[in-house]
């Protein structure tokens, strides 16, 4: 039984979502709703304003009845669930619709022995995470923030590899949804036009030989219509590049199958596969000039592939043989 976690999506809203769904373009009297899903009619109609605050079209009102004019966006579990079905993520979905940070939330899910497959998602975050403390700008309802948990029985040495899975699986999903084909920059960011849309950022607990648990936190911009000024000059969004709306639903039910996939692909055949077509599809993997900075420094030189663990090789413009980056920033060089 999936346990109630607090502050997730009363499990009514979610019932009353599918049934929408269901029925689009049918009129469903507020009656028939508040039966079915056990709440009084007036609940319903709160909810039905809650949904409408967040971009789903329902006409209609307590006395007419109500009716959705095109397929809800919103990512509740059983919408995403019956899509789902043969992965490991189906089972144990946590949907919110403001949270802080969904992989705050799914570390804590972790600490207390989630299994996994378990999966994170919130409409809006508060304090959306990036890396060594940066933030990520998570507007209501126009992206994907989502987290999954993963107890992948590997060494926290192999960790690395998870974030750049992610990062293909997040470009596999947005290629067979827009035709467009993403870059990768080593080791979390998707860029369309060289501008990033997209960030994964990798959180672990571990014993020395051992994960525990890894959480691989996703963001997306799909529908945003704009950037904020602060990000606009190096930030865009799937619509902003592609000129069009997507469906945020169909977006992620591809990049959890794509997700699988490769997770699968990584378990029964190491990382090989993996690191082959990081090559292909990433410009970053080798033979660019690019800026690193890293904890201590910042040094440019020409990057020259991967390490077997997923960890970037780069020579430095002052020469030597290619050294390892652990972590950092890579950005083009000129
Ligand atoms: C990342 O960090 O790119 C990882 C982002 C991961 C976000 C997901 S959302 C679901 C899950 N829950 C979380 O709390 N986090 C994950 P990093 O490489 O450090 O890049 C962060 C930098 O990207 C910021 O300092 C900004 O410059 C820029 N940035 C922030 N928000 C952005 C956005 N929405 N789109 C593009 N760039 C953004």
């Amino acid at each position: 039984m999936l346990r109630t976690v607090p502050g997730t999506t009363d499990r009514r809203i979610d019932a009353l979502l599918a049934l929408l769904a269901d029925n689009a373009l049918m009129v469903i009297s507020g009656a028939k709703i508040a039966k079915e899903i056990g709440v009084t009619r007036s609940t319903v109609w709160r909810w039905v304003e809650k949904l409408r605050s967040l971009g789903v079209r329902v006409k209609g009102h307590p006395r007419s009845g109500y009716q959705v004019e095109r397929l809800p966006d919103v990512l509740v579990p059983q919408l995403l669930r019956r899509r789902l079905q043969g992965t490991p993520f189906a089972k144990r979905i946590h949907h919110f619709f403001r949270t802080d940070s969904t992989n705050t939330q799914a570390m804590r899910l972790g600490h207390e022995e989630e299994p996994h497959g378990a999966v994170i998602v919130a409409e809006e975050q508060t304090a959306g995470r990036g890396r060594a403390g940066r933030s990520w700008h998570s507007e209501k309802s126009s992206g994907i923030y989502l987290s999954v948990l993963l107890r992948p029985p590997i060494s926290p040495m192999q960790a690395p590899l998870l974030t750049l899975l992610a990062g293909l699986a997040a470009r596999d999903a947005v290629l067979e949804q827009t035709g467009m084909s993403a870059d990768v920059r080593w080791p979390n960011d998707l860029l369309l036009n060289r501008k990033k849309f997209c960030g994964i950022l990798t959180e672990m607990h571990a014993e020395p030989d051992r994960v525990r648990f890894v959480i691989v936190g996703i963001g997306m911009n799909v529908n945003q219509a704009r950037m904020p000024e602060e990000l606009a000059a190096m930030a865009t969004s799937l619509r902003m590049e592609t000129g069009r709306q997507h469906s945020r639903l169909d977006l992620t039910v591809k990049l959890l199958h794509q997700l699988d996939r490769y997770y699968n692909e990584l378990m029964r055949e190491g990382a090989a596969p993996l690191l082959k077509r990081f090559a292909e599809v990433s410009s970053y993997a080798q033979g660019k000039r690019v800026s690193i900075t890293t904890p201590t420094e910042t040094f440019t030189g020409v990057t020259a592939g991967l390490e077997p663990n997923g960890l970037l090789r780069v020579v430095r413009d002052a020469g030597g043989s290619a050294e390892v980056v652990i972590s950092g920033d890579v950005t083009e060089a000129n």
